[in-house]
């Protein structure tokens, strides 16, 4: 292809056809070449993140920006799971503040409770990179409605569905 690099590469092979977008299900083959597997939902909620142009796929230049982003959450992830391959609640404690992210214990406990599939507190990293998903998609929107940047947002019931609905994965 003539995109470089090897993120290039992967875009061009999954955008057989040449269109400039791949789809949910195309960036979800993509990912599995890098030995991840999502379910749908969760590649879906990656498109959502860095959809820039609200058309439903990803261009190139929004792939890189997911990459990018994929790429520093895997780098953490490396740091701390210390040859395991999971690491534990503690450590995806520590990965968060790593990437910027200091939850307290109700929600960061709930969060974990709902990615941690085994319930063995052993969070492998297609389900530590779903966390990571989560909480900076719940992120992104909450900044959307926190205008004065006052850390403090009021919702009526239609705009907290609204959330728990674009958060939902
Ligand atoms: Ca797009």
């Amino acid at each position: 292809g003539e995109r470089g690099g090897a993120p290039g590469v992967v875009f061009d092979r999954v955008d057989a056809a040449g269109t400039g977008n791949i789809t949910a299900p195309q960036l979800q083959s993509a990912l599995a070449v890098g030995n991840l597997d999502f379910p749908l939902s969760v590649v879906q909620q990656m498109i959502r993140m860095y959809d820039f142009d609200r058309n439903g796929t990803m261009s190139f230049q929004e792939f890189l920006a997911l990459n990018k982003f994929l790429q520093k959450v895997q780098g953490v992830f490396s740091t701390l799971e210390r040859g395991r391959g999971f690491l534990s609640l503690e450590d995806v404690y520590e990965a968060l503040i790593k990437l910027g992210f200091s939850l307290d214990s109700p929600a960061f406990y709930t969060v974990c409770e709902s990615f941690d599939k085994s319930k063995k507190g052993m969070v492998r990293l297609d389900e530590f990179i779903s966390i990571c998903i989560f909480v900076q998609s719940a992120r992104n929107l909450y900044s959307s409605f926190d205008t004065t940047k006052q850390g403090k947002v009021t919702l009526d019931f239609n705009q907290f569905v609204y959330c728990t609905a674009n958060c939902r994965i």
